[in-house]
């Protein structure tokens, strides 16, 4: 497996054709996409527009669908949930499709919907993500970071470098780290491995969500690694699924 990382999806070669991607947005998106169908939900609907997803939720049942709208942090008027890992509870979600849209995680999703097997990964589900992975062999495998609007996340690539790091560890002889980027991502892994939380903190968009109020459940949440056995994985275009 040539594994390579992409701070946001802009910097992935427009000609590159992976097997597998793996989307990350730890803060938050896809640490709560992995929470909800952890917990039960039928599947999560990502949508990089707002009007597309008002109206695909229009056409599901009411009773089983929920509206998850997030930009800049905040939860968007009118839906049901922002984007909190820790509203996602099995007594909100269990049965439902949510229709999510978020800053920059959906969209991140939304760029690379034609690879093959697309998966989304947090620290939580970073295991469970790995063992797909090695399970499945793809030949080249793009991990994508959502980044905030454009520009690099330390989360991410946090992350990026913690999946990376375990590839190794399981497969040295069958795991390529392709680019430097994912060379500089584990390192930082190495650096933070003992606290993610604190480098969850530091990053700007940890700085940008301390000053809209209390997020200690989400950093806690964000930060938990290996929690959870779900391995969120697109069925068709923009829908995704526990696997
Ligand atoms: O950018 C995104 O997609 C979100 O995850 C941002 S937030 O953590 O919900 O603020």
């Amino acid at each position: 497996m040539q594994i390579s990382y992409f701070h946001v999806p802009a910097e992935m070669p427009a000609d590159a054709r992976p097997e597998a991607a793996v989307v990350i947005d730890v803060l938050r998106a896809t640490t709560t996409i992995a929470w909800a169908l952890q917990n039960g939900a039928e599947a999560v609907q990502a949508f990089a527009d707002l009007e597309d997803l008002r109206q695909a939720a229009d056409l599901w049942p009411e009773s089983s669908r929920l509206r998850v709208g997030e930009r800049g942090g905040q939860t968007l008027p009118g839906f049901d949930l922002g984007n909190s890992p820790v509203a996602v509870l099995p007594e909100t979600v269990a049965g439902k499709r949510l229709f999510m849209s978020t800053t920059n995680g959906t969209r991140a999703l939304d760029r690379v919907r034609d690879v093959p097997l697309l998966v989304t990964a947090a620290l939580p589900n970073r295991e469970a993500v790995a063992e797909r992975l090695l399970e499945k062999r793809p030949a080249s495998v793009a991990i994508v970071g959502s980044g905030w609007e454009g520009s690099y996340s330390l989360e991410d690539s946090l992350a990026a470098g913690a999946l990376g790091a375990l590839l190794t560890e399981r497969d040295q002889a069958d795991t390529v780290i392709a680019n430097d980027e994912l060379s500089a991502a584990i390192a930082l892994w190495q650096n933070w491995r003992q606290d993610p939380e604190a480098c969850l903190r530091i990053a700007s968009h940890g700085q940008r969500l301390i000053g809209l109020g209390d997020h200690d459940a989400d950093f806690r949440c964000c930060a938990g690694l290996d929690q959870i056995s779900v391995v969120p994985t697109q069925i068709e275009p923009g829908v995704l699924k526990a696997a």
